[in-house]
């Protein structure tokens, strides 16, 4: 078989999509605890602190913070070898620029991981899953501020000394390239908020990005690449088991047609969405193609003094990323682009479609782990992968989700294929492995997990739990180190 002896199979998760408990154990606000539900045709909103009038999926979530041991049970019951999730920084940090963590915060995800170590689950703790101190989007800008970056350090040099033999395994920022994609990724991503007391966002949302700006944008993300770089060092610094990648939202962009102008613009967008960061984390520097771009844009890259050194400092130990489907580009602006599709191109005429509207591409699996691969050669991880879907819960209590188990499985046959391509892939984490409420549009329907919640997008239901086909289906892929998957 492919996959490595110690292969990470396991599933991942993100605090304020599954955790709850949004003011309890002197928790602090945070960025997505002031956005509202949504649904697959009704985008969500921002608002400015919190209105009685509006349901937001973050404050009690799935209740993870309450239900963690029956969690994690489950998870072990599968076989997990690993769990990705994220700390809540205002756990920790309520406000985010104090100097000692609130230890209420500390000890519950101590409890956390040695309740993964039970179950021999590996813990891959992401630092910064969304989940900005609302304190420092409102008082400070967000990352737009340099400041942000010592707070950060603050807040991952007590992640790195409490969780110390613990936790060997972290991620610095959740698709940190996200802040390339447009004012919702900048509101999720960096805490830039938009003004005014309630906004649409989302994907959905079309927002009116005539508030900002593309300069803040590209200020606030080598803010973030700066504090990553510094975050690995002091990783390596602290304890050198530690063990620090980076995560990025993979992007496919297929030319549209085999005219060299949609060739040359899917190749600049596959650059910048994917080797703008991925470069900056695993080379310790800007691609080539940066300085054309700041300069056509008239962008100026806030460089401290120091920052140079520090990008080629804490270079990562490897590189994670989500993938969940593909798009095209084409130069030609008469070409519509696909309604539905997260990653706006022009539909791929050769693949489905999710009930989302997103591509289905299993081979485009393939092709990524090649190129990066390829780029970088240092070992990569998937580590968000996975279907949306509603799902029907038969009056027997089971839920046969044949849809989601012929999902997984082809794209893990394809990371097979890239393995024996030469690819050095050391884990698969399937996204939202306990159904939790989807980022993008803030509703419950939208399901990934091998473990059903009963909850709605209205915020009602029992939170009790059941295991879907899929989880039964899982367990067996981890039991046979993937070999269920070809059988
Ligand atoms: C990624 C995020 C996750 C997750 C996933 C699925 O972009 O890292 O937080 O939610 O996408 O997206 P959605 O929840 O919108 O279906």
């Amino acid at each position: 078989m492919a996959f490595r002896k110690d292969f990470l199979w396991g599933g991942a998760t993100a605090a304020n999509q599954f955790e709850g408990g949004f003011d309890e154990g002197g928790k602090g606000l945070s960025v997505p605890d002031v956005m509202t539900g949504g649904t697959k045709t009704c985008p969500r909103h921002i608002t400015d602190g919190i209105f009685e009038e509006y349901h937001y999926p973050s404050h009690e979530a799935v209740d993870f913070f309450h239900r963690y041991k029956e969690d994690i049970a489950l998870y072990g019951e599968m076989g997990f070898k690993c769990f990705r999730m994220s700390i809540n920084w205002t756990r920790l940090f309520p406000r985010g620029d104090e100097k000692e963590p609130n230890r209420e915060g500390v000890e519950f995800y101590r409890k956390v991981f040695e309740e993964c170590r039970k179950y021999g689950i590996e813990p891959l703790v992401t630092i910064s899953h969304y989940e900005l101190p609302y304190y420092l989007a409102k008082e400070y800008g967000g990352w737009s501020n340099r400041r942000l970056i010592d707070f950060f350090l603050n807040y991952c040099g007590t992640l790195f000394r409490e969780y110390r033999g613990l936790v060997r395994y972290w991620l610095t920022f959740n698709e940190i390239n996200i802040l390339l994609m447009g004012a919702y990724g900048n509101i999720m991503g960096g805490g830039i908020l938009p003004p005014g007391r309630d906004t649409a966002v989302g994907v959905l949302a079309g927002l009116d990005e005539s508030w900002d700006d593309e300069q803040r944008w590209y200020t606030a993300l080598h803010h973030q690449l700066v504090a990553s770089a510094k975050a690995v060092k002091l990783a390596h610094e602290t304890d050198k088991e530690n063990r620090v990648g980076c995560m990025v939202l993979s992007r496919i962009a297929y030319p549209y047609t085999c005219r060299p102008d949609d060739v040359l613009k899917a190749q600049q967008t596959m650059e910048l969405a994917n080797y703008y960061c991925g470069d900056v984390h695993v080379r310790g520097e800007y691609p080539a193609f940066a300085g054309r771009l700041w300069r056509e844009k008239g962008i100026e890259i806030p460089f401290g003094p120091g920052d140079k050194e520090a990008l080629k400092e804490g270079r990562v130990d490897f590189f994670s990323f989500s993938y969940y489907s593909s798009s095209t580009a084409t130069d030609d602006p008469n070409v519509p682009v696909a309604a539905g599709n997260m990653m706006r191109g022009p539909a791929n005429p050769y693949l489905e479609q999710s009930q989302w509207g997103w591509t289905i591409d299993p081979k485009g699996l393939r092709y990524l782990l090649n190129e990066f691969y390829g780029r970088w050669r240092i070992p990569l991880m998937v580590v968000e992968n996975g279907l949306g879907a509603e799902d029907k819960v038969e009056t027997d209590g089971s839920i046969h989700d044949q849809y989601r188990i012929e999902y997984m499985k082809e794209h893990i046959r394809q990371m097979a294929e890239a393995v024996e391509d030469g690819v050095d892939l050391m884990g698969y984490t399937v996204w939202g492995c306990t159904d939790l409420v989807s980022a993008g549009t803030g509703e419950m329907a939208k399901r990934y997990g091998l473990v059903y919640v009963d909850k709605d997008n209205e915020g009602k239901g029992s939170l009790e739990r059941s295991r879907k086909d899929s989880f039964y289906w899982y367990k067996k892929v981890i039991e046979s180190n993937g070999e269920e998957c070809f059988r």
